[in-house]
């Protein structure tokens, strides 16, 4: 049943992306009372934009406005054998049944040259069917991927041609310094962000990482942690992210606000996020408000980002920074306690643009299903902070990818269209950091 509610499309691509997914609309799905077949109770309280993100069909269940993109079927098989089944409708997924072996040209051929692209348009031009207006396009996808870097870019590139006039946000996770699954994971990721296609289809580029996700997990949860674990994490953040287009909001701020107010120029459109309260006891769960702004600025504890020189010396700057709040919050002590916070802190900011926070408040509870190992907070933050650690993650990436270039394996795995690649991404790295670094030194 087409709606006139704003849209936003989610697009899940590779196994990382599709898995991480599940546990978001396992989450957006708990917090509209949509029971695991779809359906759901009609005397459950409306929260007005319920349509913002699920189709109600026909017969009356509510399915997400979503698409699941693979080169191979596991992910989308895996489907089969989770509680919420028929709530993901095989109608909006696309696959074939052979993944890149995580190296991207293979994966940009397996999309281009089978008929993989032409079902993912075919599947993608039947969801805008089903949305009259759309606000947003958010892909999810691991960049270490050979088909989360290279189909990631296609979902971006897709939705942009389907829809010029929206923004898109591309939520990736980045290989890390220390656990990635193969080395080839680093060339993926930077081929990804440099490819030219990156550069002008995706507006906000949200990066996150395994390691800190870990460390923010054994804090957080007192099970042996998986995968799972880490996407009920990022879920909580798009929770957060997208609450002001699902439910009522005391202040709004919605997925194009963060586009306008975090992304200066077009080249710095890198952020990343952090949560607070980071760790569970009973204390933290009650945090005050302060006690969490406290608790962003002290960034390392949270960070979906893992540690560099910046958090731990605490000298990183800011461009601006998103605070989205969830739960028993009012604005006024917000105000006060940045004020307080920042009282003796004036270097924290760039000083050339109008605003340093932008918020948001939704005053509904940030619930988790039960079955998932983690706390209920009476009130929560996630932050998505625009500041000088992104460059120095990109600096870690350089240095990898030269360093990957020059092992033999690279000869046996990649070809020269590779090598050639390696060199314009190394280029592309180079100077995004020396613009960041320039941009964050000049007031
Ligand atoms: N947080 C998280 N990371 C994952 C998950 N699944 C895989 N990863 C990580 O994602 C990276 C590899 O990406 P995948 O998503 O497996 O690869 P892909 O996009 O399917 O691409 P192929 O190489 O073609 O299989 C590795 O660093 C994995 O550790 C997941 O469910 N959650
Ligand atoms: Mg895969």
């Amino acid at each position: 049943m087409a709606n006139s509610s704003r849209s936003v499309i989610s697009m899940f691509v590779g196994q990382c992306g599709i898995q991480t997914g599940v546990k978001i609309w396992e989450l957006l799905a708990y917090e509209h009372d949509i029971c695991p077949d779809g359906t759901r109770d009609i005397d459950a309280e409306d929260y007005g934009n319920i349509h913002s993100f699920f189709i109600e069909t026909l017969g009356g269940k509510y399915i997400p406005k979503a698409l699941f993109f693979d080169t191979d079927n596991k992910s989308i098989n895996e489907f089969e054998y989770l509680p919420h089944k028929e709530f993901f409708n095989r109608q909006y997924t696309a696959c074939n049944n052979q993944d890149s072996n995580g190296v991207f040209s293979v994966a940009q051929k397996q999309i281009n040259s089978t008929p993989l692209l032409k079902k993912y348009k075919k599947t993608m031009r039947v969801l805008m069917e089903q949305c009259d207006l759309t606000c947003a396009g958010l892909t999810y996808s691991a960049l270490g991927g050979g088909t989360g870097s290279a189909g990631g870019l296609v979902a971006n590139e897709l939705y942009r041609k389907f829809q010029s006039k929206s923004p898109t946000i591309w939520t990736s996770l980045l290989p890390n310094n220390s656990i990635a699954s193969s080395p080839a994971d680093f060339m993926n990721a930077s081929y990804a962000l440099a490819d030219p296609s990156a550069i002008t289809n995706v507006d906000l580029h949200i990066l996150y990482d395994n390691e800190a996700l870990y460390e923010i997990a054994k804090e957080c949860m007192t099970c042996p942690i998986n995968f799972s674990h880490l996407n009920m994490l990022v879920a909580r953040m798009v929770s957060c992210m997208t609450g002001s287009l699902r439910m009522p909001s005391e202040l709004t701020l919605d997925v194009r606000d963060l586009v306008l107010n975090l992304v200066p120029r077009r080249q710095f459109k890198y952020v990343f996020p952090q949560f607070a309260p980071g760790t569970a006891n009973n204390t933290n769960y009650r945090l005050a408000v302060g006690d969490i702004v406290a608790e962003i600025f002290k960034s390392s504890a949270c960070s979906f980002l893992s540690k560099t020189k910046s958090d731990k010396n605490l000298i990183t700057k800011y461009i601006n920074i998103a605070l989205l709040f969830r739960g028993d919050v009012q604005p006024q002590k917000i105000y006060e306690s940045l004020n307080k916070t920042n009282k003796n802190d004036t270097d924290r900011f760039v000083e050339y643009l109008p605003c340093k926070y932008t918020i948001g408040i939704n005053t509904d509870l940030l619930l988790t299903p039960e079955s998932w190992p983690i706390q209920d907070p009476c009130r929560a933050c996630c932050a998505i902070t625009h500041d000088l650690r992104v460059s120095e993650n990109f600096q870690v990436l350089a240095d990898k990818i030269f360093m990957v270039n020059d092992k033999e394996f690279f000869n046996w795995n990649f070809d020269v269209e590779d090598k050639n690649r390696t060199s314009d991404a190394g280029e592309f790295l180079a100077n995004l950091i020396d613009e960041y670094l320039n941009a964050f030194s000049f007031n």
